[in-house]
């Protein structure tokens, strides 16, 4: 089967350039994302898109392009860039993940209900771009 193309939003530095280096197998630092960023299985969109709903248009226009919609909520963040239900907005098939779970400060339970409250009723894939925890469910749920 194809390998599906995702699309990362979150807010800034939510880790969405990290993560999506480590689902390719590149685990070099991210630097700064300043516009959106294409590869053929990826696009990385700048956290500016998410914190700003001024760019609300250029991601529901850029969603057209992907298979699958990766949220990406910071366990250390106790509030969402996005406003309630926003995941229902979207006309792909939406995953939402739960990042820097290794963080000393990360709060699975509160990132829970974020994503829950962003309109994710089913399964969320908690992970560590850094120690790589969850990154094998994460694929498999990206049939990567
Ligand atoms: N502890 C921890 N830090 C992370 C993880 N993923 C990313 N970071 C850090 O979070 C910061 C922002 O990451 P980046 O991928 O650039 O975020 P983006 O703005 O969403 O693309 C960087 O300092 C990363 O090193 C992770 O899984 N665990
Ligand atoms: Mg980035």
């Amino acid at each position: 089967m194809k390998k599906s193309r995702i699309m990362v939003i979150g807010a800034v530095g939510a880790g969405k350039s990290t993560l999506v280096k480590r689902l390719k197998g590149n685990m070099c630092t991210a630097t700064k994302t300043q516009s959106l960023e294409f590869t053929s299985d990826t696009i990385d969109t700048p956290g500016e898109f998410a914190e700003n709903p001024f760019y609300y248009r250029a991601l529901f226009a850029t969603s057209l392009e992907t298979d699958i919609l990766v949220f990406i909520h910071d366990a250390t963040k106790k509030h969402s860039a996005f406003p309630p239900g926003f995941a229902g907005a979207f006309s792909k098939t939406c995953i939402g993940v739960i990042s820097k779970i290794d963080h000393p400060e990360a709060d699975l339970e509160k990132a829970q209900g974020i994503l829950k409250g962003l309109g994710f009723t089913g399964q969320i894939y908690p992970v560590s771009a850094l120690t790589g925890e969850g990154i094998r469910e994460l694929k498999k749920a990206l049939k990567w």
